[in-house]
């Protein structure tokens, strides 16, 4: 994990280097490093790299898949913390891209990380590839996967929702862009359609895991930890896991949902220590 992580940072750094003096574009350069090189767990790109040696290829050739999916959930948390959207103030343990950077700087340079991405996977060494991937990433990054599952989210601020609106939401807002990490590290080791829709599955439990422990993490975490404020979704009047089964049956969900995804790993010949570990360490994550 710090092996992936480590390389992660590097190749992100390197990506997306401080601009040269006199740059016109110096300003949403900075907001872009600001925000992308602020920390945060890097769960999407380790799975990426994670998939891509699972399915017998070398996990450093995926770094470019892994990096631009990094850049598009970058983007997705700027644009989220915006006053038009959550008007949030603290994101990966510091003030948010608006807050430093002032609104229209914070949308420009969620926009600069969202089109570096495209870059970034188009840049992968065999083209055919590349281009597989990044249609990958633009279908579940966009309105019929994350956009989309933000747009529902917007829509129930306020109303009450029920479990099939919400695992639509959630489908969308986190479920979609952890496929794509998982089927990008897949398609950098030209693996089959077999493995493909394995590492979907496999999203789809870790992915609902994730969700759901967030939302008991909004209740019980600790900011300071987590790096970003808690009890937002009960300020804002939003439904989540939490609010409609309960905190218990919230982990009940979590559990079942990983089981589902270490389940998953089983169609895999390789060896899936690494995943299944990643996969009940998110379950019981503090952050
Ligand atoms: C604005 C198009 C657009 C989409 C926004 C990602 C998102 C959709 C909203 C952010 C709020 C949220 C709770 C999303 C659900 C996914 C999620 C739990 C994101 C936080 O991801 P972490 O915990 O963050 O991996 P770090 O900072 O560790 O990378």
């Amino acid at each position: 994990m710090d092996n992936y992580r480590r390389a992660v940072e590097a190749a992100l750094e390197k990506l997306l280097p401080p601009p040269p003096k006199g740059d016109p574009a110096a300003v949403v350069a900075e907001a872009m490093r600001y925000s992308l090189l602020a920390g945060g767990k890097r769960v999407r790109p380790v799975l990426t790299l994670a998939f891509c040696q699972l399915c017998g290829g070398s996990w450093r050739d995926a770094m470019p898949l892994a990096c631009a999916v990094e850049m598009v959930h970058t983007y997705s948390l700027i644009h989220d913390d915006l006053p038009c959207m959550d008007d949030d103030d603290l994101r990966r343990g510091r003030p948010t891209c608006h807050k430093v950077y002032g609104e229209a700087m914070a949308l420009l340079a969620g926009d600069g990380l969202l089109t570096l991405a495209f870059d970034t996977a188009l840049c992968f060494y065999d083209p055919a590839r590349g281009a597989g991937a990044a249609r990958t990433l633009a279908r579940l990054a966009g309105y019929r996967g994350m956009v989309g599952g933000q747009c529902v989210d917007l829509s129930t601020q306020g109303k009450a929702a029920d479990l099939s609106l919400l695992q639509t939401m959630d489908q969308g807002k986190t479920v979609a862009l952890i496929e794509a990490a998982c089927r990008m590290g897949c398609m950098a080791a030209s693996a089959d359609r077999e493995a493909l829709s394995a590492a979907s599955r496999y999203a789809q439990g870790v992915g609902m895991a994730f969700q759901i422990r967030d939302d008991l993490l909004d209740v019980l975490g600790d900011a300071h930890k987590l790096g970003k404020n808690t009890g937002m979704d009960a300020a804002r009047d939003k439904t989540n896991y939490v609010s409609l089964l309960g905190l218990e049956a919230a982990q009940q969900q979590v559990d079942a949902y990983t089981q589902q995804a270490v389940e998953a790993l089983e169609a895999f010949e390789g060896d899936s220590r690494f995943l299944r570990e990643f996969a009940l360490s998110l379950a019981g994550r503090e952050a």
